[in-house]
């Protein structure tokens, strides 16, 4: 049977907790037999409706009903129920629809489990801490710097003089509202992680041997072998005596560590303006193991000739170690020996990749091949 509210003769403390008690067993009941949201608002209607709902009419016929003395403690008892009703009525769901029923809670363990991805090292990330391991098991020392730079680290420093035209090699990005400053102080993204080497000459004594992994910046549109941002790597050792030689036997150490030990090395001259003499670095084809072809067809990295270009270096040029040569860097007494290499298009040769922007898109399915 429906339940109503009956009307309380009896206000003694027993007879209100009896009274309330069935109510609450009725309301509990209640709740439990609600089986679609149709139903669901029928039972808060009936319970909570302003006008005639089941707490409307235990105020008027329990609490205005009350003789004056039972006032008070009918009262009492009242709120309390009110208070315990509101809460059933308010936590009453769809039976299986959730909520804190047990049904709701009961799990299917034969259910496959949630598959959570897991993420891979981006190749170029991979690539970066390759490298920066190779060198670092010689002992060198990894160093980093600020992205946004001054024209004095960046290009002075490093023996580009101020409308030098070798400037115009590293298309530059420049902060704007610069003008005012003195063209040392002016802000720009830095080109290359080089100003790093001189901050880091700057602070500490020789002999060092560094590498120095970072981002830069060229106002290059970005195709399937430029992008405006990329990644490089630096390296630099100074030092007494230390020679063209030195030079040779480490960069080669360390192709043989990041592409296999029957790689050859081949160096031919070049220029920059911070190292003298200059040397570009070639590595036997790791694709085509030098031979220029792959089976039948031409090897395309190498444009088959067998060899591929992986980074500059040379001799730090006098030039540069004038500017710290306060901290101990004489060009006299010191010697030492540079190289830089882009980390992207490296990445992109170990792993035969052959278009730079699928590195910078963030494409799942590009990079879930590297999982
Ligand atoms: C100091 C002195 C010398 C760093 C060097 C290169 C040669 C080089 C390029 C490789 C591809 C940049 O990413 S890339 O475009 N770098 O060829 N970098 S020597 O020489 C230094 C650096 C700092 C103080």
């Amino acid at each position: 049977m429906a339940y109503t509210v009956p009307k309380l003769t009896d206000y003694s403390a027993a007879a209100l907790e009896k009274a309330a008690r069935e109510c609450v067993g009725a309301c509990t009941g209640e709740a439990a037999e609600v089986r679609n949201d149709a139903e669901l608002k029928a039972f808060r209607d009936r319970w909570m409706a302003r006008k005639n709902g089941i707490l409307t009419q235990i105020n008027d016929l329990w609490l205005k009903g009350a003789p004056k003395e039972a006032k008070r403690e009918a009262g009492i008892r009242v709120n309390e129920l009110k208070a315990r009703i509101t809460e059933l009525v308010e936590g009453a769901h769809v039976a299986g629809s959730g909520g804190d029923s047990l049904v709701a809670e009961r799990v299917d363990i034969s259910l496959p489990g949630v598959r959570r991805p897991i993420g891979a090292e981006h190749p170029v990330m991979r690539t970066w801490r390759e490298i920066v391991g190779v060198f670092q098991k010689l002992g060198y020392s990894v160093a980093e710097g600020p992205v946004v730079e001054t024209d004095y680290y960046n290009f002075e420093a490093l023996n580009f003089p101020p409308n030098h035209p070798a400037r115009d090699t590293q298309d530059t990005l420049f902060i704007a509202g610069q003008q005012s400053k003195p063209q040392r102080e002016r802000l720009l993204l830095r080109t290359h992680t080089s100003p790093v080497q001189i901050r880091t000459m700057e602070k500490m004594r020789p002999p060092i041997r560094i590498v120095i992994p970072g981002t830069v910046h060229r106002n290059d549109p970005p195709d399937a072998s430029h992008s405006p941002m990329f990644h490089q790597i630096e390296g630099l050792a100074v030092d007494t005596n230390i020679t063209f030689g030195d030079l040779k036997g480490t960069l080669d150490h360390a192709m043989k560590a990041l592409f296999g030990s029957s790689v050859k090395t081949h160096f031919r001259p070049s220029f920059f303006p911070f190292t003298e003499p200059s040397a570009e670095l070639y590595v036997t084809c790791f694709i085509c193991g030098g031979s220029g072809k792959r089976g039948a067809d031409p090897c395309r990295p190498c444009k088959q000739s067998g060899w591929i270009e992986v980074l500059g270096c040379g001799m730090v040029d006098p030039n540069v170690f004038e500017f710290v040569k306060d901290n101990g860097y004489d060009p006299k007494k010191v010697s030492g020996f540079a190289f830089g290499m882009g980390v992207d298009r490296l990445a992109l040769l170990k792993y035969g990749v052959d278009d730079l922007q699928y590195f910078f898109q963030g494409d799942v399915r590009f990079l879930q091949q590297f999982g």
